[in-house]
């Protein structure tokens, strides 16, 4: 361990641990909150969970070096990476956990008027508003100390701030109360500036608002559509009205609170070879099938979005865009579609073939029909 290393390990204890001392006629505990952090965080997607990177700056009228940073995790599932020659650890207390960030050297503190990046954590945690505290180097001098009230707590002798970090999903889920966290973020984005605008935010709350209304007259596709507007627009309003914190935490957040929104699927009838029954396919065929979609009083088969449409075990899509007739002679409106049996990947022996797509406006639709195949030996 290096020298300097020690040194900091001493004053990480002497500022987490040591008890004040009431004693006159001491150095006062030096103040280490004359440095002036930004923090810009940035939150990616890996293959479990999340990647929070953070930018520390200190802005040219500090009169410090930032040698500390910190970051509230509301989680404990996480790791942490560290800028070149700095150190992290985590501390537990007083019901609020941190990665710590510790400068080796002081080459790599951040002086005024620079910036360091390099500080992340990965963690399947959720992003949420979370405390950031960042503290200047302190010249210790020798001997024992003066402990005004606070000095030597490391959460308080240090100049706090907001960003984002994880926060484990709540656990039971309620989709409801959910939408009131997310509300309370585009609330909170507000004044940190992570929202430029109240228009902005007034937009993202109506769409919680509304989400939370439909999902109150169970209407589940009402609102996982308006849940996916927010993702639309935070896409379009990324980089301009949303900083890149007001993005992660209304991004994440809503894809997060889709994922638990049950799809439903619309049950639709089909007919395979309305002229046929049994509905005899030769696997080998280079011809096509015909597969009706019905109308009944329940569903409207032209109301069928084509483009979305694929059937059989393979997934073929239809051969041309459709058309609308009334294929069972009922006196309304069917859909008619055409596909190539060899797209479709019915094989000798399947009893079944099934048809999915969404409707205009994007819910779910499947329907089956049972099948016979032929010329199979
Ligand atoms: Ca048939
Ligand atoms: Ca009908
Ligand atoms: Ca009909």
């Amino acid at each position: 361990m290096k020298s300097n290393q020690i040194y900091i390990s001493l004053i990480l204890s002497l500022l987490l641990n040591l008890p004040a001392l009431a004693q006159v006629n001491l150095p006062e505990f030096p103040s280490a909150i004359e440095v002036e952090p930004r923090v810009v965080a940035e939150v990616d997607t890996i293959l479990q969970g999340f990647t929070y990177q953070y930018q520390v700056s200190n802005e040219d009228v500090a009169l410090q070096d930032i040698w500390i940073f910190m970051v509230e995790i509301k989680t404990v599932n996480f790791s942490a990476t560290t800028p070149f020659d700095w150190d992290s650890s985590n501390i537990m207390r007083s019901n609020i956990s941190v990665v710590t960030w510790g400068a080796n050297d002081f080459p790599v503190m951040i002086t005024p008027d620079s910036a360091l990046t390099g500080f992340g954590v990965s963690s399947m945690g959720l992003p949420s508003v979370n405390q950031f505290f960042a503290s200047g180097y302190i010249d210790l001098p020798q001997g024992e100390f003066d402990f005004k009230k606070g000095t030597n707590d490391i959460f308080f002798n240090s100049v706090k701030g907001f960003t984002i970090g994880p926060v484990d999903p709540p656990d039971p889920f309620d989709a409801s109360t959910f939408l009131d966290t997310l509300k309370s973020y585009t609330t909170q984005s507000l004044p940190l500036g992570w929202i430029t605008d109240q228009t902005t935010a007034d937009k993202y709350e109506g769409h919680f608002s509304t989400a939370q209304m439909q999902l109150q007259q169970q209407d589940t596709t009402a609102a996982r559509s308006e849940l996916q507007t927010v993702l639309q627009e935070v896409e379009q309003d990324s980089g301009n009205v949303l900083a890149s914190e007001a993005y992660a935490l209304l991004r994440f957040n809503t894809e997060y609170l889709l994922d638990q929104l049950p799809v439903t699927v619309i049950p639709v009838d089909i007919d395979i070879k309305p002229d046929d029954d049994p509905n005899s396919i030769n696997p080998k065929s280079k011809g096509v099938i015909p597969v009706a979609v019905l109308t009944d009083q329940n569903f409207d088969a032209t109301t069928v979005d084509v483009s979305t449409v694929v059937f059989g075990p393979a997934g073929a899509q239809p051969v041309h865009n459709g058309h609308i007739e009334d294929v069972d002679g009922d006196g309304d409106d069917d859909l008619m579609l055409h596909f190539n049996t060899r797209d479709t990947g019915i094989q000798c022996g399947d009893t079944e073939a099934s048809l999915s797509g969404t409707i205009l406006g994007g819910q779910a639709i499947k329907g089956s029909d049972s099948i016979n195949t032929v010329g199979c030996k």
